[in-house]
């Protein structure tokens, strides 16, 4: 009797904890530690926004934007704290980590503290705190949230290429990174089909690179009218810096990704020169999707030039430490006939065109190091050898990652095997997806994904650095389909970049939190796919 007393004491007990435990905001990505407590606070009109520094008041005033233009409240932006007040301190910071935060929840004043990356992160969670009810009086649930990301790395991907995305709308999409306290924005921003950013020393690169025929595209079917008209568009540089600037205010980095040697073929159409052979070209933008055999010439010295040209007007652009320099799909049957190219190896005692890439990619990564920056390359950089101090971008499986960070190198996990290729369907029903590139991953399986390589030994887990998702354009024309197909999978993409993994928790996540989110998404215009929760 006793015994089943105590068995049944212990099992209530293991309830009520369950269930305390259990409890939690709706906040995602999930906090790192969480205590709620009893009772709200009550924001009216006479709460206040405090702030200490001038970079914290930038953090206050984005909250005062936010509370005006959702809920229709205009509160004062102060400098001192006193009761009723939400107050924006990094005098009050703890932790080291720049990204880290504290939110302090109690009767009368909501309490922030972290360095400027922390403070917009711990707004973010007091953004996602308000109600759906946007006319409904402002109550929130006192709590106290320790929280920091479990990756450094957090990013989102657009390819730009395949199809053109206005600057209103990648502005857009940088919000949406931002309120997921995603970090990156890694913008592809030139491809076969277009060439994107405005190089001014090079001026054909967009103004015959950035249109393509409109004859698409036999596997290709709504989405678009293609009636033969040009396609295409490009950013000019002060667009580009436009950009730049609205994501550092969002705390939000660009990593520019200029591609090559491969997915040239805009770049060729504009400069014949620079592909394979004596008399190369005439070259189009490609009308179609794939992988195309025509690349840069790695033969030429020209090439070098036109594409060091290329890079002294990107890196001034872009303060992000990284320039991504694509190196994937490219293949070698041009560079196996060019003379050019086998002059090439010849002279630099090259095995193959493998240990050609290698060269390409090195010596591109030699130059960018000498205008300190460091670059990225997708996982075929490892071909013929790794440059050194090059960070790979794993989209193959894992094993790039696992092969670089083994060697020392840092790693960002972008495969599908872990869900990341948002390009993918959703669903497996055919008949609810609408056209794409195939594949699948499903709002579960990127939730459930952990991006750590197991195989990755205990002391080179370091090196990864963290995880992004790919969007891919060849079947998405409209912004608005890059909305769908980002969401909701950005939300279970954010959750396994911040929070610990031993803290997810589907059920939670999926009928909850995200729930919640798509319920404020309904209220403006954004579109996102519903998620089928069960079974996917
Ligand atoms: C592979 S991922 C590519 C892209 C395509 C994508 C389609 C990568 C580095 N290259 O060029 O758009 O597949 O899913």
């Amino acid at each position: 009797k006793l015994f089943s007393l105590a068995l049944a004491l212990s099992v209530g007990a293991a309830v009520f904890a369950q269930e305390k435990k259990d409890a939690t905001l709706n906040i995602v990505p999930l906090p790192q530690q969480v205590q709620i407590k009893n009772g709200t606070f009550k924001i009216n009109a006479n709460t206040k926004i405090a702030f200490d520094s001038e970079e914290d008041k930038k953090v206050a005033t984005l909250f005062q934007d936010f509370l005006k233009s959702n809920y229709n409240l205009n509160l004062s932006v102060v400098k001192s704290a006193s009761s009723n007040t939400i107050y924006f301190s990094s005098k009050n910071a703890k932790s080291t980590n720049a990204e880290a935060y504290e939110l302090n929840i109690s009767s009368d004043r909501a309490t922030i503290s972290g360095k400027a990356a922390g403070l917009f992160y711990g707004m973010q969670s007091l953004i996602q705190l308000l109600p759906v009810d946007k006319k409904a009086s402002i109550e929130i649930q006192q709590a106290s949230i320790q929280d920091e990301p479990r990756f450094a790395y957090r990013g989102l991907h657009l390819d730009v290429g395949r199809h053109f995305f206005p600057v209103e709308f990648v502005k857009k999409y940088i919000d949406i990174l931002a309120s997921y306290k995603l970090n990156t924005f890694h913008w592809h921003l030139t491809d076969d089909q277009g060439w994107r950013i405005e190089i001014k020393s090079h001026p054909k690169l967009t103004q015959i690179g950035g249109y393509r025929k409109q004859t698409l595209l036999g596997n290709y079917k709504t989405d678009g009218d293609y009636d033969n008209t040009p396609y295409g568009g490009f950013y000019t540089q002060d667009q580009i810096k436009e950009v730049v600037a609205y994501a550092k205010a969002k705390y939000v980095t660009v990593i520019p990704e200029i591609e090559m040697p491969g997915h040239a073929l805009a770049a060729l159409s504009a400069y014949p020169e620079l592909g394979c052979g004596d008399k190369p070209g005439p070259y189009t933008a490609a009308q179609t999707w794939g992988v195309f055999d025509d690349v840069f010439c790695a033969g030429k010295e020209e090439t070098f030039k036109l594409l060091e040209d290329v890079i002294d007007e990107v890196i001034p652009l872009f303060p992000s430490e990284y320039i991504h320099i694509g190196g994937d799909e490219c293949p070698k049957t041009k560079w196996k006939t060019c003379p050019f190219c086998q002059k090439r190896i010849k002279d630099n005692n090259l095995k193959d065109e493998h240990e050609l890439q290698s060269y390409f990619i090195q010596r591109m990564e030699k130059y960018i190091n000498s205008k300190g920056k460091r670059i990225i390359g997708w996982d075929e950089i490892l071909e013929g050898g790794l440059a050194p101090n090059a960070t790979v971008m794993s989209w193959r499986g894992d094993q790039g990652a696992i092969d670089a960070a083994n060697q020392g190198h840092d790693v960002i996990i972008t495969a599908n095997s872990y869900g990341l290729y948002f390009d993918h369907k959703q669903g497996p029903d055919q008949n609810r997806e609408p056209l794409s590139i195939g594949g699948l991953s499903t709002l579960s399986k990127v939730y459930s994904s952990d991006p750590m390589p197991s195989k990755i030994a205990e002391n080179n887990k370091k090196h990864v650095l963290g995880v992004q998702a790919n969007i891919w354009t060849e079947y998405i024309g409209s912004s608005n389909k890059v909305e769908f197909t980002v969401l909701p999978r950005v939300l279970a993409l954010s959750e396994i970049a911040w929070t610990q993994p031993e803290k997810k928790n589907w059920k939670n996540f999926s009928e909850q939190r995200a729930a919640n989110q798509l319920a404020k998404l309904d209220q403006t215009n954004t579109f996102y796919r519903v998620p089928e929760v069960y079974g996917i």
